[in-house]
C-alpha cells in the first residue's frame, strides 16, 4: 500500500516537473519579447498578411508578433528557424537581406498565396 502511494507521488511530481518546464519555456519567450528593441506586429487573415513587405533593423533583437485576424495561420521565415503561431511572438536577430515570410499551416485554398517579404537592413 505504502509502495503504491510512493509511486503515485513520484508520477505526480514528474508530471508537475514536465508542466513547469513547458510553461517556463513559453514565459521565457514572452520575457525576451518584452526585452526586444522593437516589436513588429504582423496580421494574418484568409489568405494574406496585412502587408506585402515588412522592414526591420538588422542585427537587433526584434520581436515578431503574429495576430490572426481570421483563419488559423502561423508564420515562418524561409531559411530561418522561426515558426510563430497565432497570438504569440518570437524574437529574431537577422543579418541584412531579404527574407520570405510564409504561412506554415495548411490553412485552405489560398495557403500558397500567403507570402510576404521581410526586409532586414
Ligand atoms: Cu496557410
Amino acid at each position: 500500500m505504502l509502495k503504491k502511494s510512493l509511486w503515485l507521488a513520484a508520477i505526480a511530481m514528474l508530471a508537475i516537473g514536465i508542466l513547469a518546464a513547458c510553461g517556463g519555456g513559453k514565459e521565457k519567450k514572452e520575457e525576451s519579447a518584452k526585452n526586444a528593441e522593437e516589436t513588429v506586429t504582423i496580421e494574418a487573415k484568409n489568405f494574406e498578411f496585412d502587408k506585402k513587405e515588412y522592414k526591420i533593423p538588422a542585427n537587433k533583437d526584434v520581436a515578431l508578433k503574429l495576430e490572426n485576424v481570421d483563419g488559423n495561420h502561423a508564420l515562418m521565415i524561409e531559411g530561418e528557424d522561426v515558426n510563430i503561431s497565432g497570438g504569440s511572438s518570437d524574437v529574431v536577430n537577422l543579418k541584412p537581406g531579404e527574407y520570405t515570410i510564409r504561412c506554415s499551416i495548411p490553412c485552405g485554398n489560398g495557403h500558397a498565396d500567403m507570402v510576404s517579404k521581410l526586409v532586414v537592413e
